[in-house]
Order: C-alpha cells, then structure tokens, then sequence
C-alpha cells in the first residue's frame, strides 16, 4: 500500500461526504504496461502531485447499447470531486484492489507470475457489474449473465481536472449490448448522476457540436478515435474484441 502522506487536507473541506468517503477507496497502481505492484487511494492516484511523478492506475469505460443500438450517457453528478456536471459514456470508475477485481481467483490462485489479460479482463468486469448497479440501478443480477460485456482494447491516458485532480489511467474499454426485447432498469444514484439518456450516433454528434455541453476528455478521446467505428460494426463488434495492445493516447 502507497503511503497516504500528500499535502492534501480534505477533511471538512468543501467536498461532498459521500464523495470523500469514496476517495478512501483503494484502486490498482500498475506500471506502464498494466502490471499491478501496489494499491493505492482513489485521493493519492487522482492528485496530479503524484500523477505529475508517473502514478498511474487501472479503470473502466462501459459503454452500455439498448437493444436499437442506442448508447447511454450520463451527465456527472455536480457532487463528483473529479470532473462534475460533465457528459459522459455510460460508467466509469475502477477495479479495486481486492482479489475477484484484481482478477487472483481460485484457479489461479497459486500462480506466482503475472496475472494474464484474461484474467484482469474478468476481474475488470466484475467492478463493472458492480459500478453499473451503484451509479445507474441496474440490477447486478441482469448485467452479471455471461456474454454482453465485450472488451475491446485499453487506453492509456492522463488528463487534469479541476486542481488538484486529475486522471492518469489504464483504462479498460467494454461494449455491453443489451439482448433484444429487453429493456435495463435505471435508476440514477443523485451522489453519481445528475442525468442520464441513450442517443443515437446523430444525436451525439448534435450534443457534441452544442458549445454548452461540456465533456469528460476520455469520452472526447475515446469519440476521436475508436467508438464510433465500434459503434457502426455494433453486430459483429467480437471480431474487434479482446485486442491485447495499450494504446496511448
Ligand atoms: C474513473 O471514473 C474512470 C475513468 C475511466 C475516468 P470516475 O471518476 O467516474 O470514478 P468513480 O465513479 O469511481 O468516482
Ligand atoms: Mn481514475
């Protein structure tokens, strides 16, 4: 565990609590190439203090389709320390560093070396699962059925916030594609969501030519480049899955 000893105080300070409380979280501190080799909290990885010293962390992107082909999106809740009232892909956050997120399950358990991709991908999915269901209400149990979430590639990526936060992450990208005929339960978490809807490619596109919408640089890079490829391949997208490169960006 990385030492907690940085110049921040944010005790009693103008964050929400439920917030700070989430900055106490442990996330997964890798190195260059995705190798996990401590933990560290979500407030020491997201301060650009450390990020500017090469701290960097894994993550997840979903991005979540309705049965039409529709993604949603959601606004950033203003009660978010990094990055609020910004539009976004569907969820995001990170693996925390306990065994099923960290991708160590029983059959690998006793393996000493490195954790495969495979492995991480799985692990990955699972703080997914659980993300989705705390930032969006939908039921863990109609995401955790094996087969919707696709993951495509990771992205490698800093970006500063507000001071003094900022991102430098690993992130995991996934696809998740809502079987036909049904339709996921939402329910925005406020502390998360201020709000939330699916759009069509047009409609993004409009959103995103809006001067007065503001959005997340992930999002914005993750548009530049991949997700609208994706996002027209949607039938076929396991043929553009499980790519092993970290693509920086
Ligand atoms: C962090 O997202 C992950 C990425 C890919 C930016 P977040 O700030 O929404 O995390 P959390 O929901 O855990 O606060
Ligand atoms: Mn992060």
């Amino acid at each position: 565990q990385l030492d907690e000893t940085d110049s921040q105080e944010l005790e009693s300070s103008q964050y929400d609590p439920e917030q700070l409380r989430l900055m106490k979280e442990q996330c997964i501190v890798v190195d260059y190439n995705d190798n996990e080799f401590a933990s560290g909290s979500k407030k020491l990885c997201h301060l650009m203090e450390n990020i500017d010293k090469g701290l960097l962390h894994r993550a997840f992107s979903v991005f979540l389709f309705n049965d039409k082909g529709e993604l949603l999106l959601q606004q950033r809740s203003s009660d978010k320390i990094t990055f609020p009232d910004l539009w976004t892909n569907t969820c995001c956050s990170h693996p925390l560093c306990v065994d099923d997120e960290m991708g160590l399950f029983a059959h690998n358990s006793d393996s000493l070396g490195k954790i495969s991709l495979e492995d991480k991908v799985e692990g990955t999915t699972i703080a997914a699962i659980r993300k989705l269901e705390h930032e969006l209400g939908i039921p863990m149990k109609d995401t955790e059925e094996k087969g919707k979430f696709f993951f495509l590639n990771r992205i490698h990526y800093m970006a500063p916030s507000n001071a003094p936060w900022g991102e430098h992450e690993v992130d995991y990208i996934f696809i998740y594609k809502t079987d036909k005929g049904k339709d996921l339960t939402i329910l925005g978490n406020p502390n998360e969501v201020r709000e939330f809807k699916y759009v069509t490619m047009e409609q993004l596109k409009e959103m995103m030519a809006d001067p007065n919408l503001k959005f997340t640089p992930w999002f914005k890079l993750i548009c530049q480049s991949y997700l609208f490829d994706w996002w027209s391949k949607l039938d076929t997208i396991e043929e553009h899955a499980n790519d092993k490169e970290i693509y920086r960006m």
